[in-house]
């Protein structure tokens, strides 16, 4: 199994009892009507039945099937007992029996495919289709994939391959891929994809690229897919030939809108644009004295009556300016309100950047006035790459379940995103697509399932990250309940492993330079402070942690007090966010019993012996799955193993230097030196 397929490989039902029951309830596909996205849900339902079934399922006109032979009847049927923003009603769908004939109806035939897809999910996972009575609606209205991928086939921060896009061949030839990629996308209920880097190249707004990305945008149609543009904020100097880009200059304005209208020329439902501006040396609205909300409303107005919104990205820092936990907050709070109707703020899941741990970005919360879009990161840019494997769901849920506290208990980061804490009306998430050229798109096979549960958490955030892990190996892997078992056990605990073994005890941003890989605790000149590693976890002969409470930096204020009052104190702040919001002695005493230098080793121990039990566990599923599968991840984990010891030695070598204390016993001393672990991490950075 190269793993192409991902979780759509609909393999004969091992089980004849229960392949005859489905043959019974599925022996033809019928629907009426012409509607693009309905078909595709038929054609869909027709492969994924015919091979999970083995035998040919026809597709018929509705008025040819009959009411009495047992069959699926695919309607658009836009329900009346649903609330919600009209286009998660539209998306939304229901099964149930009517006579003979089991119904798939969706508010749209976006909805009638995420039903389809249902349908399907069910037979792959072996649950009986009788008496199904299920109903079904996003929790977020926009669901989109960011890719990060550049005019030149390379991908930001991307771990599986090149570019799935090919510049070069579009808008003449498709390859095939570009359908896998949005069925998968459709299965899991994504209905948006940015397609290039938010650092933008200017290149996709000219006529020669729109060209191409329209072509992107006709394979993803029927899919119920639609096409968003990251923009670089100097286009109209770069290729539309102004002086200035200012987004109150009257030019700049006309120029914006000329150009959205040419893109709805040409992409009848084009989604709208994404912005990073005024963010680590893009240019932006504050080049000329304006605001994030001065740009972001230009743009915004530039869609005219077209049916297209503007992400405006909250990812901004600058070099000197305090502590960076605290900058977005200080640059976008003040703006609350301002934005206009169609603009979501999009803001990373916590303060500095997809850190293995952080706590919730301090705007979830904050701007009651303006829907704000999560964004996560599915690539695993901090998270090892395409060699560890880390189930990302739970670092989501993390986020997702975080109180906020703002409106009272229960104000929590998912209410924040889906709207519902304040009133709004449209809604988004994003995530930072890990998907490449590489035959299983992902890289790590085990990675698949991050793009999975991200898909799967967006429409249902309510979903438990076991239960989605669960649903994904099934149907990807093995359907043997034992095997199940273990691999749902590996990855259920395998982000907090990640942590213990990388950053433990909330610690941050202490990796390899540049390329985020391995560890650099030591690092402590990088061109600006906020690079380098000692700028967030401040060791010193006292202790260990970054002080942002009253007496530090004060970051803590940004958080309701509620919040403030459980992490203003490090006796119950939880251990898990602990540094990033205190200077802990070396000697304190924490609630396990420890001090903190020793709950410190003990957790890079138990991390890297981890890996060791993830191994023995992958091993034991070796007669359940596919043998080329199995050893690709047995040969990852080897590697995750001796980076996991690495990572060990040598956080625990180099704050060693600091607490002057040993090794704690049971623990065996690393037997190589710091200067000689030191030098490792030149040799990944080709030094
Ligand atoms: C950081 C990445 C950088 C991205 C930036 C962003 O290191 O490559 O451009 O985020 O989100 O995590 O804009």
């Amino acid at each position: 199994d190269d793993g192409y397929r991902l979780w759509l490989k609909y393999d004969l039902v091992a089980d004849a009892g229960q392949r005859a029951q489905y043959r019974a309830a599925a022996q033809h596909i019928a629907f009426e009507g012409k509607d693009a996205v309905l078909q595709t849900a038929a054609t869909e339902l027709q492969r994924g039945l015919q091979g999970l079934l083995g035998q040919p399922v026809p597709v018929l006109a509705k008025a040819a099937a009959g009411s009495t032979k047992h069959g699926i009847l695919l309607e658009i049927a836009p329900p009346t007992n649903v609330s919600g923003s009209a286009q998660t009603v539209l998306e939304s769908y229901r099964i149930f029996s009517r006579g003979a004939q089991l119904v798939v109806a969706g508010g749209s035939g976006a909805g009638v495919i995420y039903g389809v897809f249902a349908l399907l999910r069910q037979v792959q996972t072996g649950q009986p289709l009788a008496g199904l009575n299920v109903s079904s609606r996003p929790r977020i209205q926009y669901r989109l994939l960011n890719h990060w991928d550049n005019p030149n086939g390379t991908v930001e921060r991307g771990y599986a391959g090149s570019s799935i896009w090919k510049w070069n061949e579009l808008p003449q030839r498709l390859d095939p891929r570009y359908t896998d990629y949005a069925r998968a996308n459709a299965s899991i209920g994504l209905n948006g994809v940015a397609i290039n880097n938010v650092n933008a190249s200017a290149r996709y707004l000219t006529a020669e690229y729109l060209q191409k990305v329209k072509a992107l945008a006709g394979v993803f149609r029927p899919y119920g897919i639609r096409v968003y543009l990251s923009v670089f904020w100097a286009a109209p100097k770069v290729i539309g030939g102004l002086k200035t880009a200012d987004p109150l200059d009257p030019q700049v304005k006309q120029w914006w809108a000329a150009k959205s209208e040419e893109i709805y020329q040409a992409i009848p439902d084009f989604g709208g644009f994404l912005v990073k501006a005024n963010s680590e040396g893009e240019p932006g609205p504050q080049d000329y004295g304006r605001t994030h909300a001065d740009g972001a409303n230009m743009l915004a107005a530039a869609l005219g009556t077209h049916d297209g919104i503007v992400m405006w990205r909250a990812f901004v820092y600058k070099a000197g300016s305090g502590d960076r936990f605290k900058q977005a907050y200080e640059d976008f709070k003040l703006l609350d309100g301002q934005f206009a109707p169609r603009v979501l703020v999009q803001v990373k899941n916590g303060p500095i950047d997809f850190q293995a741990r952080e706590p919730f970005h301090p705007l979830f919360g904050a701007m009651p006035k303006t829907p704000l879009v999560l964004e996560v990161q599915l690539t695993q840019e901090y998270l090892g790459m395409a060699t560890h494997w880390v189930y990302l769901a739970p670092l989501f849920k993390e986020c997702l379940d975080s109180d906020t506290q703002t409106k009272g208990p229960g104000s929590t980061v998912a209410k924040v995103v889906d709207g519902s804490l304040d009133q709004h009306r449209i809604s988004g998430i994003a995530g930072v697509a890990n998907i490449g050229t590489d035959r299983n798109w992902t890289g790590h096979p085990m990675a698949q399932a991050n793009w999975y549960a991200f898909g799967r958490l967006a429409w249902d955030y309510t979903l438990t990250a076991k239960a989605i892990a669960t649903e994904w190996t099934k149907m990807t892997l093995t359907r043997e309940p034992q095997a199940v078992a273990t691999i749902v056990e590996v990855m259920d605990k395998s982000r907090d492993i990640y942590v213990r073994y990388t950053t433990p005890l909330g610690l941050h941003h202490i990796m390899g330079q540049n390329i985020h890989y391995g560890p650099e605790p030591w690092l402590a000149d990088a061109g600006r402070p906020d690079w380098t590693a000692v700028y967030y976890h401040k060791a010193d002969s006292a202790g260990l942690g970054f002080d942002r409470t009253a007496k530090g930096s004060n970051a803590l204020a940004l958080y309701s007090p509620g919040v403030q009052k459980e992490w203003g104190d490090a006796k119950t702040t939880p251990l898990n966010y602990l540094l990033w919001f205190h200077h802990v002695g070396w000697r304190q005493p924490l609630p396990t019993g420890r001090t903190l230098w020793n709950e410190l080793v003990t957790r890079y121990y138990t991390g890297a012996d981890s890996v060791a039990w993830m191994q023995r566990r992958w091993a034991t599923v070796q007669p359940k799955v596919d043998a080329a599968l199995f050893a690709d991840v047995a040969a990852r984990l080897q590697i995750q193993q001796r980076e996991a010891v690495w990572w060990r030695d040598a956080c625990v070598l180099y704050f060693q230097t600091f607490s002057k204390q040993p090794i704690p016993k049971p623990f065996v001393p690393p037997t190589r030196t710091l200067a000689e672990v030191k030098t490792l991490v030149d040799l990944y950075q080709l030094k």
